[in-house]
């Protein structure tokens, strides 16, 4: 009974019952005043499928029964995107329809376990569509941004970095320089290796022997070329800039303890990626051996992958992809637990996360005590022309957007005019975005 009618009733000698004097409802509930906000019933569920950079991006619309009441999600696995939307339309769409649409963990909970075989990067993305969704749906419903449902703000934005490459060093730092004179504090600085297919920068023309015709790598010439990197960086740009190097999983575990001391006294940010998932048991040889920090966790899709390297302490920056680990609202468990155990956060921000994604990211950034840094990739004007409202850039630090949700409406129709396959030739169409294969010299395959 609200206050009104209860006046009304005094006013008219009605005999009032307890409960209605205690404010609780028929069978004895206290009755919260719930701003007259119906629960919305989950309607339809489609994907926006567009490549306007050139990158498979999946963004998932949750649409609601309640008229102009939708959310967006980021669901981009840009490697399988086909199979990610087909996860949504076929399965969690017929699975959450005529569902609430303000349950968000518990429909996360849900999804989860739907398929018995859980976790993994196809599925995982494909949650995280529908949960980032869902709470854009509940900031917009309740007139707030996201971050603000969150608890609100622990700083005013998110410094963060961005790509400094070249085929050789000087060109990197040519480039990096650029990048500081924008306003970036923190620079993630990359080289090419001669010839070879060397990660996040490019490969000149050199000719390498290989005994077979795939694009080549080699780990020790990289490495080499790496250390020297990172000592011309840190004499040639000085002491205040923030050096981030990633190693991508390139160089064997041994190789890794070797880089992770041979940098130290270039003193890093961080070093990113130096093992694979599959060897985090020598993150205790490279704690036993240097003071470099460490982070890592874009690949990670499962639980088990992150505990035991917080909980040890075995890194210093978690690096998850937020859709790859299921949405929004896994990410801030993560935070949360990580907050813990000293290790803060740097969730994974390049192209092949839409800018829906980085909406989440940054809305992480400003509402966890343990943010470290955020990695930024600019949005080009044909994504700002699908994405109305993408986070705002100034002087190196990355602003959420106030408008509420997400603060972002998508352009279906200029959406349209990206199909997948936009801005790809060769092998990365033929692969339907996906990579080719990159082999050592003597034809052994790499982990890319
Ligand atoms: C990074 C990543 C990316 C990935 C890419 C995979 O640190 O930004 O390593 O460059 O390689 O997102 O699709
Ligand atoms: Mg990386």
């Amino acid at each position: 009974m609200t206050r009104r009618t209860l006046l009304q009733s005094l006013a008219a000698g009605a005999p009032l019952s307890l409960a209605a004097l205690s404010g609780s409802n028929a069978d004895g509930q206290i009755a919260h005043p719930s701003r007259g906000m119906p629960s919305p019933i989950i309607k339809d569920i489609s994907v926006i499928a567009t490549a306007p950079a050139g990158l498979r991006l999946s963004v998932v619309k949750v649409t609601t029964d309640q008229d102009g009441l939708y959310g967006y999600g980021c669901a981009t696995f840009t490697q399988r995107a086909e199979l990610v939307n087909a996860a949504v339309e076929k399965y969690l769409k017929p699975f959450l329809a005529g569902k609430p649409a303000d349950r968000i963990d518990d429909t996360w909970q849900a999804c989860y376990n739907s398929s018995y075989w859980r976790n993994g990067p196809v599925l995982n993305n494909a949650i995280s569509g529908v949960d980032q969704a869902l709470w854009d749906i509940k900031g917009r419903q309740a007139g707030l941004p996201v971050y603000q449902l969150l608890g609100g703000k622990c700083r005013e934005a998110a410094a963060c970095y961005s790509h400094a490459s070249g085929a050789e060093i000087p060109e990197t730092i040519d480039n990096a320089r650029r990048l500081m004179e924008q306003g970036f504090h923190h620079v993630r600085v990359q080289v090419g290796v001669p010839g070879m297919a060397g990660y996040g920068a490019s490969r000149g023309s050199a000719a390498v022997a290989a005994l077979h015709r795939d694009p080549v790598f080699d780990p020790a010439v990289y490495m080499r070329r790496a250390i020297r990197l990172l000592e011309e960086s840190r004499k040639q740009l000085g002491d205040d800039v923030e050096l981030l190097h990633d190693v991508h999983e390139r160089v064997s575990p041994n190789q890794a303890v070797q880089l992770a001391h041979a940098v130290e006294p270039f003193r890093l940010f961080y070093l990113e990626d130096v093992l694979s998932p599959e060897d985090i048991d020598y993150f205790r040889q490279i704690r036993g051996r240097c003071a470099t920090p460490l982070a890592m966790g874009e690949l990670f899709n499962n639980p088990h992958e992150w505990t035991p390297l917080i909980a040890n302490r075995l890194i210093d920056y978690i690096r998850i992809h937020v859709s790859q680990a299921g949405g929004l609202t896994p990410c801030r468990k993560i935070a949360a637990f990580a907050e813990l155990f000293g290790v803060r956060t740097a969730w994974h921000g390049p192209g092949d996360v839409s800018p829906i994604g980085h909406c989440a990211n940054v809305t992480l950034d400003v509402v966890c005590y343990n943010f470290g840094v955020q990695e930024y990739s600019s949005f080009n004007d044909r994504l700002r022309e699908v994405f109305h409202g993408c986070p705002e850039l100034k002087n190196g630090y990355l602003y959420p957007n106030d408008a509420s949700g997400w603060g972002v409406e998508i352009d279906e129709k200029a959406a349209a005019r990206y199909p997948y396959g936009y801005g790809e030739a060769g092998r990365h169409r033929d692969l339907n975005g996906g990579w080719d294969v990159i082999r050592r010299p003597d034809g052994t395959v790499i982990k890319q």
